[in-house]
Parts: C-alpha cells; structure tokens; sequence
C-alpha cells in the first residue's frame, strides 16, 4: 500500500529519501522550487545547475528532457536533513489554462518520478505542487492528478510506500486539503 498525504512545510528540509523538482526540459533552476533547491543542494544555484545537466547528459545522453523523462541528482548538503535524491521532472505549461493534454503531461512528470524512486529503492519521497507556480496550472486541478497518478502507481509499486505533497503557503496548502478531501 502507497500512502499519499498533503503536508505544509519547505521541500528543501523535508526529510523524505527523494525530493523531487518542478524542474524546466533544460534543467535551468532559475525560479521558483528550482531555484530553491539547487540553492540549498549546492550553496549556489550555478553549481547545481552544471551538475544536473551533466547528470542529464550521463543519463539521458541529450540536453533536454520532455514530459515523462527524469533525471536524477545527488541531495548534496540536503542530506543533513535525510534526503538521498533530488529527481527532476516536466510539468506542463498552463498559463491559467487546463485541458486533458495538459492533465496526461502532468501525469506523465509525476509517474517517471514516482517509477524512479521505486527504481532507486526507497520508501519515501516528497513533491512540490508541480506546475501549479510559475507555469499556472490551477493547483486544484494539479491536487487531482496527483491523488489519481498515485492510485494508479500504488498498483505496481514496489519500494516506494510514502508520497507526500509538499505545499509552501499556508493558502496553497489550505486550497489542497480542499480539493483532496473533495474528491
Ligand atoms: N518548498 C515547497 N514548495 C515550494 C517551494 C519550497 N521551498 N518554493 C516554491 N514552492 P514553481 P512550476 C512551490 O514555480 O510552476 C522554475 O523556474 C510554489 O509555491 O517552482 O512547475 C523552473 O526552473 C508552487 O506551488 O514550478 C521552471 O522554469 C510550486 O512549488 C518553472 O519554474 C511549483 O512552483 C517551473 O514552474
């Protein structure tokens, strides 16, 4: 059994094994959670940016990643906190807009997430609201693909028993609790 819960706090200290990025195709963490992260990770967001195009060259053999394909990075100084891996992942762009086409992008960036972690072998791991800050994806609707792509991987889950939802803002955070206890 996956266990899926919606928590308030800061994604950078949040001690899951794998925190994950709402990162863009070409690993530039120049906003946002990104930025965030590759801050804290490295001590300086440059750093960590050379590190995980390297890591998408290594992995992937290309400079680019689209929806779906992630690459993964190693915690760095957020180890101090209990995280092993940063994963990195697309969300769709909305600009305010949705549709299905961005909803299956959106699954597709939190599946190769998930699928990864299981594939690293370990229990937890913890999200930001992707797509739902600077790419305007309406957070409720972000709330819902989250809790269904985790039902769906729960199916075929091996390690990962753990998923949490990470929201920054107290509203943000308010906001998801009402769109999961909705459904
Ligand atoms: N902990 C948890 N959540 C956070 C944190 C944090 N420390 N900081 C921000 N958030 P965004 P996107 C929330 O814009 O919409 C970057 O420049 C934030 O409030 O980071 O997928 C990338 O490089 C929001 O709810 O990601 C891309 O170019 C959520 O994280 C682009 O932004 C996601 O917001 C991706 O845009």
């Amino acid at each position: 059994m996956v266990s899926f819960e919606i928590v308030r706090g800061d994604i950078t200290r949040f001690p899951a094994e794998v925190i994950v990025n709402a990162a863009n195709r070409y690993l530039e963490h120049g906003g946002g959670v990104a930025y965030a992260i590759a801050k804290a990770a490295a001590g300086n967001a440059r750093e960590y940016i050379r590190i995980s195009k390297e890591a998408m060259r290594e992995q992937l053999g290309k400079e680019s990643i689209e929806h779906g394909e992630v690459v993964v990075t190693p915690a760095m100084r957020l180890e101090r906190h209990g995280i092993r891996y940063v994963i990195h992942t697309v969300g769709p762009y909305c600009g305010g807009v949705w549709d299905n086409d961005r909803r299956e992008k959106l699954k597709k960036a939190i599946l190769g997430a998930l699928k990864k972690a299981d594939e690293l072998g370990v229990g937890s791991i913890a999200f930001p609201a992707i797509s739902a800050g600077i790419y305007g994806c309406p957070l409720e609707e972000v709330v819902r693909t989250f809790k269904e792509t985790v039902e769906e991987f729960s199916k075929e889950a091996e390690s990962v028993e753990r998923v949490y939802l990470v929201l920054y803002s107290e509203r943000d955070y308010r906001a998801a609790k009402k769109a999961f206890d909705f459904e």
